[in-house]
């Protein structure tokens, strides 16, 4: 992680709203507009002589020069519409990360001013929607007006644009009363006082004293190339529900009910619950029915383990770890995992096993269990990783497109997400003539494909055969990934479709159903002649394959398979 060079540095403000620009109406505080020019007022936040030399708009300010002489100048933009924190929700989160995402090449680091309430959801939120992100985003507010005689507000948002400025931390953190935390650890603990969050199992990224203390090493590393992706279809169905003494086994299954995908359980201590049968029955009856409950401890501190009897009862009714995640950051990752398209129930399971964006700690068992099971291809994406000179640029360039076509074929997903981070264009590359994505969709692997679509794999780009990602899957009979290709706009290009008459004819004559559907499912015509001018139909017919018959007969009257 490394200081900002350049004499000046652009950034861009997103004011939400929050106690820091608020005023009193009627007694009570409101969301109050004007933040630009209530800046422009403060000679620690705008220098207007030098804004005049530099000829800037107003909604631009530029700070005083910082110790090292350089210059931070800020755009703020100012939302329609305030928000009390309190009336956030996902949509709003998907419109900050858009607005990123609109303005990424023009602006060198983001901060997005928003309310305390809800702003550690809102920073977990963002650490997963935000994918590939190369440049810092801290969100900051305030828990007294910044136009008060006494408040907090302007050394958080001073702090977080000198953050954001001077030092390229590609995270989502979140800045308060000196210190910056990983958005998606931190938690809001105190009402009133201005040391309102904290990072109850992860130590400050950074430190504002009289020095500014970065810890290096907890800082994510860059991504070394590939554009910012944003995971806007995030699933809204996900809840919280916070166990108490006592708690009747009757609410917990009407909480449970569709249409919830996904619920955070807030349990006891270690991650202990209440072990009476019929509260066992009703979590068990929600996750068989493939609800996903994430345990997490209603502790600040420490996570789930498997220490006691109440907490293994708990894993044994289907509810998966959430080890030291905060509850914030448990309902993002929920929202997001379960967002992701055309992925099976153990797929998302999986994802949400794996620390996705620094949000928990694994404990040493389970590192341990996940490097044993690892691919060669995951450790050397780890030692790739490592090494930083020119020659191992070269080589890791070299390197990058075979490593990711063997992982993705074998699904090794931890690899191949190492990999992508080093350069996610690495999802576009060819490597003896095939993609990633041919790779992962003749293995059969959803999450892989998904991953690959999201960071802009070609979906009809042609191996050297001519075949699309898509006719493999077909051949492979991979329901799950043709399904998610057909919905990234797949289709078989006219020479794959030559021979597919007689393709589908042979599929009827060996009573292939599974074949057949692949095809089908693929959105081809199963009624296309073969050679010899027969069809699939005509073919099982005279060998008096029942099943494909009527198979193939349902899709006629259907009218589709057309
Ligand atoms: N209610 C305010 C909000 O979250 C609290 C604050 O910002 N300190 O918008």
């Amino acid at each position: 992680m490394a200081r900002a060079a350049g004499s000046e540095r652009r950034l861009l403000v997103v004011y939400t709203g929050g106690t820091i620009g608020m005023r009193k109406e009627n007694g009570v505080l409101v969301p109050g507009p004007g933040l630009a020019s209530t800046l422009e007022k403060l000679p620690m936040f705008h220098d207007e002589d030098f804004a005049q030399v530099l000829g800037l708009p107003k909604d631009t300010l530029v700070l005083p020069p910082t110790s090292s002489d350089q210059r931070i100048i800020y755009t703020v933009m100012e939302w329609p519409v305030l928000f009390d924190s309190s009336n956030m929700t996902i949509s709003e989160w998907v419109n900050i990360a858009l607005t990123i995402k609109s303005h990424y090449e023009k602006y060198d680091g983001f901060v997005v001013v928003h309310g305390t309430d809800t702003m550690a959801f809102a920073a977990s939120m963002l650490s997963f929607i935000l994918d590939n992100l190369r440049k810092p985003v801290i969100l900051t507010g305030a828990q007294v007006p910044i136009h008060a005689l006494w408040n907090d507000g302007r050394e958080n948002l001073l702090g977080a644009l000198l953050l954001a400025g001077l030092y390229l931390i590609p995270e989502v953190c979140l800045f308060f009363q000196n210190h910056l935390l990983r958005g998606n650890r931190a938690t809001k603990v105190d009402s009133r006082r201005f040391e309102a969050f904290c990072s109850p199992n992860l130590p400050p990224l950074a430190t504002l004293g009289a020095d500014i203390t970065i810890n290096k090493e907890l800082v994510r590393k860059v991504p070394a190339k590939g554009p910012l992706v944003v995971n806007s279809h995030v699933e809204h169905d996900v809840a919280v529900l916070r166990l108490y003494p006592g708690i009747p086994a009757a609410l917990v299954r009407a909480f449970l009910q569709p249409p919830l995908k996904g619920v955070v359980l807030e349990t006891f201590g270690s991650g202990n619950g209440p072990t009476k049968p019929e509260l066992l029955q009703e979590l068990r009856a929600a996750t068989s029915r493939g609800l996903i409950i994430l345990n997490c401890t209603n502790c600040l501190r420490g996570g789930v383990t498997s220490d006691y009897a109440t907490g293994v009862a708990m894993e044994g009714s289907g509810l998966l770890s959430g080890f030291d995640l905060t509850s914030e950051a448990a309902l993002a990752k929920l929202a997001y995992v379960l967002g992701l398209s055309g992925l099976r129930l153990e797929d998302r399971k999986q994802l949400l096993a794996q620390d996705l964006r620094g949000e928990m700690t694994l404990p040493v068992s389970e590192r341990q269990r996940s490097q044993q099971g690892s691919s060669l291809g995951h450790q050397v994406a780890q030692f790739l990783k490592l090494t930083e000179s020119q020659e191992w640029d070269a080589v890791r360039g070299a390197l990058l497109p075979s490593l990711a076509c063997a992982t993705a074929y074998t699904g090794d997903m931890q690899a191949l997400q190492a990999l992508l981070e080093m350069d996610s264009d690495v999802a576009k590359q060819h490597f003896t003539g095939q993609t990633p994505l041919h790779a992962a969709a003749r293995g059969g692997h959803a999450t892989a494909v998904s991953l690959l679509l999201q960071r802009g794999a070609d979906v009809n780009g042609q191996d050297s055969d001519g075949f699309s990602p898509l006719r493999l899957a077909v051949r492979g009979r991979h329901g799950g990934v043709i399904k998610l290709l057909r919905e990234a706009g797949a289709c078989l290009s006219p020479r794959e479709l030559e021979d597919a008459g007689t393709e589908l004819c042979r599929l009827a004559s060996r009573a292939d159903l599974e074949g057949l559907q692949a095809w089908c499912q693929a959105g081809v015509n199963l009624k296309l002649p073969g050679y010899d001018g027969s069809t699939a139909l005509s073919i099982a017919e005279a060998a008096g394959h029942v099943k494909v018959v009527s198979f193939l007969r349902c899709l006629q009257e259907e009218g589709s398979g057309q």
